[in-house]
């Protein structure tokens, strides 16, 4: 192998087929259980948890291993009104102009409109952003390579690390987003990817009666 640093060694502690059965159908047990919530509560939640799931999130694998990431959390209650008088103002145009009928009938079942309340009430919230590029020490652009695939993964990471804390999310992603980057003055190779609010289900929380597709109408075996 050409490589320019010497690699190490890793292998994972020796589990029998049982265990890993078991692990796996426990991890799915307890995955399942997650749902978007939309109704917060106002209770608050200590800065270690957000800081250990943003670690979680961040050990997400990435292109070329150049980790195309920036995590912008929230708490400031000034900046969360300004977040969300920003988002009501894109979201109203769009809901009532920019998305199509067929758009606005598929959202039906989930029932969002462009109020977007849980950003002034949910105690954090998380903007990750993707790094398009970077620069390095003398200031040349250095070339990110799957963007979008390592900072998903890496929001995947992140909800369920929100999830495992026993606190709720919603993937929010008000249209254009642009915004976000002026209110957080971030810099130019950064783009807004996704708002995540994060905290407790309000007691009255409500979510839409879903049911998940099956394996056999998701999975396709080649064995
Ligand atoms: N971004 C809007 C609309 C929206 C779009 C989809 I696709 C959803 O699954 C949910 C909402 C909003 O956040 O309301």
């Amino acid at each position: 192998m050409d490589t320019t640093k010497e690699h190490i060694y890793y292998s994972r502690p020796y589990r029998s087929d049982q265990d890993h059965i078991q692990a796996s159908k426990e991890y799915f047990n307890q995955l399942n259980e997650r749902r978007s919530v939309r109704d917060f509560s106002d209770r608050d939640v200590p800065r270690e948890v957000i800081e250990s799931i943003i670690k979680t999130a961040a050990s997400a694998p990435s292109g070329a291993h150049q980790q195309p990431w920036t995590f912008c959390v929230i708490r400031s209650s000034e900046l969360k009104s300004k977040i969300r008088e920003a988002a009501e103002q894109e979201e109203k145009i769009s809901y009532q102009s920019r998305m199509s009928e067929e758009w606005l009938e598929a959202l039906k079942p989930i029932g969002t409109d462009w109020n977007k309340p849980f950003l002034e009430i949910a105690p954090w919230i998380i903007i990750v952003f993707k790094q398009a590029f970077s620069y390095d020490v003398d200031g040349n652009k250095v070339k990110h390579y799957y963007v979008n695939e390592s900072v998903g993964i890496a929001t995947g990471f992140l909800i369920s690390a929100i999830h495992q804390a026993g606190l709720v999310t919603l993937t929010h992603t008000p249209s254009p987003m642009n915004f976000l980057h002026q209110i957080l003055e971030r810099p130019d190779n950064e783009r807004p990817f996704m708002l995540l609010p994060v905290g407790h289900p309000h007691p009255d929380a409500k979510v839409p009666d879903f049911t998940r597709k099956t394996l056999k109408e998701m999975a396709v075996f080649y064995e």
